[in-house]
């Protein structure tokens, strides 16, 4: 792997060591050293013919429910194979280095949590929780038979992902508590996001309206770019790492 050599700008080291709280937003980006496809990339294999909007919506799992379950069950058992990357173990680290931490993310493949990151806001949900598409109430076990999707042994409705699809609200609580995040935080880092879809890609604009100072991790250039305070191009396994040592000279984390 090859390091990079990344000029932490002093303003960004100062704020970052002056934080009374700091915002993160993580995008699929960040679990993309983790060898979990983003979320736009070319999916693989059997996927590569579906686009993961197409599938990701309730429309796809009314017209083709076998699929789309077959599909989170993929990325189910691809999740499962994974393991958290340095971006992940940097944004665990940094819940011990600054006053209070607020992780927000859009992914549901609960590597941060995996990490050893606490009280993970999931605005999108988690594919590896499985609800009752009629109730929403989470499901833990079901009988195996040929019905796929399974079905909810209590009314047997169709089993679904615990994810919100596109068209589909965010969970109130979790979508009001980045929010407050956005709004309150001194210091608001956008990692691995093409900053596209929303809810979610309103949140560094909140940051930046309450006077954050905003700072974007992505190799590639989003619509959020030329808004960030900071721009640290590259990716966020490396990054991450790099700005922990270089604000706090954090032990263990080299860049
Ligand atoms: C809603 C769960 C009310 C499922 C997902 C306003 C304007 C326009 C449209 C809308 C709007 N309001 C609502 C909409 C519609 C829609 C929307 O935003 N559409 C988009 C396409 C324009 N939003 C919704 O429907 C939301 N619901 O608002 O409800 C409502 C209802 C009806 C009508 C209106 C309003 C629900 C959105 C949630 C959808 N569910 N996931 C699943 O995962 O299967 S979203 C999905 O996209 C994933 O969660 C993913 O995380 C998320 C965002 O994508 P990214 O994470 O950014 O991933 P992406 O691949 O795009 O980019 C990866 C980035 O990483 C890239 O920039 C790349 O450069 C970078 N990268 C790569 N490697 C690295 C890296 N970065 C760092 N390090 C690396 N190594």
């Amino acid at each position: 792997m090859h390091t990079i050599s990344l000029a932490i700008p002093l303003g960004l080291i100062h704020a970052l060591r002056t934080a009374q709280h700091v915002a993160v937003l993580t995008g699929a980006g960040v679990s993309a050293e983790s060898g979990v496809p983003t979320f736009r990339e070319a999916q693989t294999g059997l996927w590569s013919q579906y686009n993961p909007e197409d599938l990701a919506t309730p429309e796809a799992f009314r017209r083709q429910p076998a699929v789309v379950w077959q599909w989170y069950d993929w990325r189910r058992r691809l999740v499962a194979a994974a393991e958290p990357n340095a971006a992940h173990r940097a944004l665990a680290a940094l819940e011990m280095l600054v006053p209070r931490l607020t992780l927000i993310t859009q992914n549901v493949d609960g590597l941060h949590q995996r990490a050893g990151s606490t009280d993970v806001i999931e605005l999108h949900g988690n594919l590896q929780r499985v609800v009752c598409s009629r109730d929403h109430q989470v499901v833990t076990s079901w009988a195996e038979t040929e019905d796929v999707p399974p079905r909810c042994p209590q009314c047997q409705a169709l089993l679904r992902p615990d994810v919100v699809w596109f068209g589909e609200s965010l969970p109130q609580r979790a979508l009001q508590a980045a929010l407050d995040a956005a709004r309150d935080c001194d210091v608001f880092l956008s990692v691995g996001t093409s900053a596209v879809v929303q809810p979610a890609a309103s949140l560094p604009y909140e940051a930046l309206e309450h006077g954050a100072i905003t700072v974007e991790v992505n190799p590639s250039a989003t619509a959020l770019t030329e808004h960030a305070t900071y721009v640290l191009p590259g990716p966020a396994g490396q990054v991450l790492p790099a700005l922990l040592h270089a604000a706090w000279h954090e032990p263990g984390i080299a860049p």
